[in-house]
């Protein structure tokens, strides 16, 4: 509850990455390709997320959360193909005329059909995306390498004739020929693709496997770099950070990770990550505390609840049980704390109700409370609630009224007198 927050002084000093890390001539120059201090969001909420289980988003949701996702600064929004039905065509044509700050892109396979509509719609942008791997060169589309890469120039030059931005992904990347990929990439740089795409479609890589791969592709082609996650593996987040440190310049993300299957990198999951490796870069760039409502907007529209243990806004997030930890917190937060909830607008408490609860936690609770109390009682209660926690889980206010009850009982007696030997 809000009367329980332990409110902190923000003093976390800022873990800081810098990619010419000052003072270290042998770190800088490993570093340089490394995008941590300078990438891109592809917020894909809007397209990836559509594909979620629960999703359905009518206009007026699709309208309310490309807003937000604009006014939390991510660069791009990605929206579902034109194609795939009318009223999808309809609400890209909408969302692009809201002149949103984000750049407007739209998902599409590599075909001309799609292509010529999503043209139509307004974007700045399109994604295009054929697979790659031989499993769905089999047993999806049935096309060949050399098939797909003069469909790709084809529909790229098209593209770009428009005077759109135009990025050309390989679909299941990871399980696709690196001769094959490395080829088809090379020829749609050469052609002037603005992006290539890396998407790891089943969520099968490691983060050793995402930076290899990214790090060869940096050294083949000249354009940006974007990378795609599924998190079935649950190395989402990690993934994109090794992508980021070998060179892609663009991340894929959705709110809460939405997406098909279980989805994609998600966007608070990232922010976590990336504040860690730059906060100044992160914290000017987006505006990190209004995540919790466009993460709570998304959750409600598609019926979910926010996970316990999400990066961030999960509801024990920055809640500290242990004596040991909440002795140190209340010290000096960074002992256990690599984030600042400040930063997102969010706040620490430090758990005072459990059979684990140190004196410390409850001399700060006994403060908020109004209550005076020296060291030795505080330490007596503190015994007293232990002892509860012993025999059942206690709520906050099982723990308050025990530190109440116990303050009266102290002015019935004369509060000096008592003391932790008793
Ligand atoms: C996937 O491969 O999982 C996709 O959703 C497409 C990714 C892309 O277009 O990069």
């Amino acid at each position: 509850t809000a009367s329980a927050d332990i409110k902190l002084p923000s003093a976390i000093p800022a873990p800081r990455h810098s990619p010419a890390t000052k003072g270290n001539p042998y770190q800088a120059v490993g570093d340089f390709v490394s995008n941590v201090s300078r990438f891109k969001i592809i917020e894909s909420t809007l397209r990836e997320g559509e594909q979620f289980a629960n999703a359905f988003f009518d206009t007026e949701m699709k309208i309310k959360i490309a807003k937000a996702l604009d006014d939390f600064g991510v660069d791009y929004i990605e929206l579902t193909s034109p194609a795939a039905s009318e009223q999808s065509r309809k609400d890209c044509e909408a969302i692009c005329k809201l002149g949103l700050k984000a750049k407007i892109l739209t998902h599409i396979r590599c075909t001309m059909d799609d292509a010529r509509i999503a043209v139509e719609t307004g974007v700045d942008g399109l994604d295009v995306v054929i697979g790659t791997s031989h499993l769905l060169r089999e047993y999806s589309h049935g096309k060949d390498m050399e098939y797909i890469t003069k469909s790709a120039i084809e529909v790229i030059n098209f593209i770009k004739s428009k005077g759109l931005e135009v990025r050309f992904s390989s679909e299941d990347s990871f399980r696709s020929d690196l001769v094959d990929l490395l080829s088809l990439y090379r020829a749609v740089d050469k052609v002037g693709v603005n992006r290539v795409g890396v998407a790891d479609t089943v969520g099968c890589a490691t983060p050793r496997q995402v930076y290899d791969l990214v790090r060869t592709l940096r050294g083949v082609v000249s354009c940006d770099i974007e990378i795609h996650l599924h998190d079935d593996t649950g190395c989402a987040i990690a993934n994109a950070y090794c992508a980021l440190e070998a060179g892609a310049t663009h991340i894929d993300t959705s709110v809460l990770g939405i997406g098909e299957r279980n989805g994609i990198t998600s966007l608070g999951g990232l922010m976590s990550r990336m504040i860690v490796a730059d906060r100044e870069y992160v914290t000017k760039k987006y505006k990190l505390h209004t995540l919790k409502d466009l993460e709570d907007l998304v959750a409600e529209a598609v019926q979910v609840n926010t996970p316990f243990n999400n990066p961030i806004t999960g509801f024990c997030a920055f809640t500290h049980k242990a004596g040991i930890h909440a002795k140190a917190i209340l010290n000096n937060p960074s002992t256990y704390e690599i984030i600042d909830p400040a930063d997102f607008g969010m706040t620490r408490y430090v758990h005072f109700a459990s059979r684990l609860t140190g004196w410390n936690a409850v001399k700060t609770r006994v403060g908020q409370l109004g209550l005076s109390m020296t060291d030795d009682q505080v330490k007596l209660v503190t015994q007293k609630i232990k002892a509860l926690a012993d025999v059942r889980p206690i709520a906050i206010d099982d723990a308050d009224s025990i530190i109440r009850t116990f303050h009266l009982s102290l002015a019935a007696t004369g509060n000096e007198q008592v003391s932790s030997e008793e």
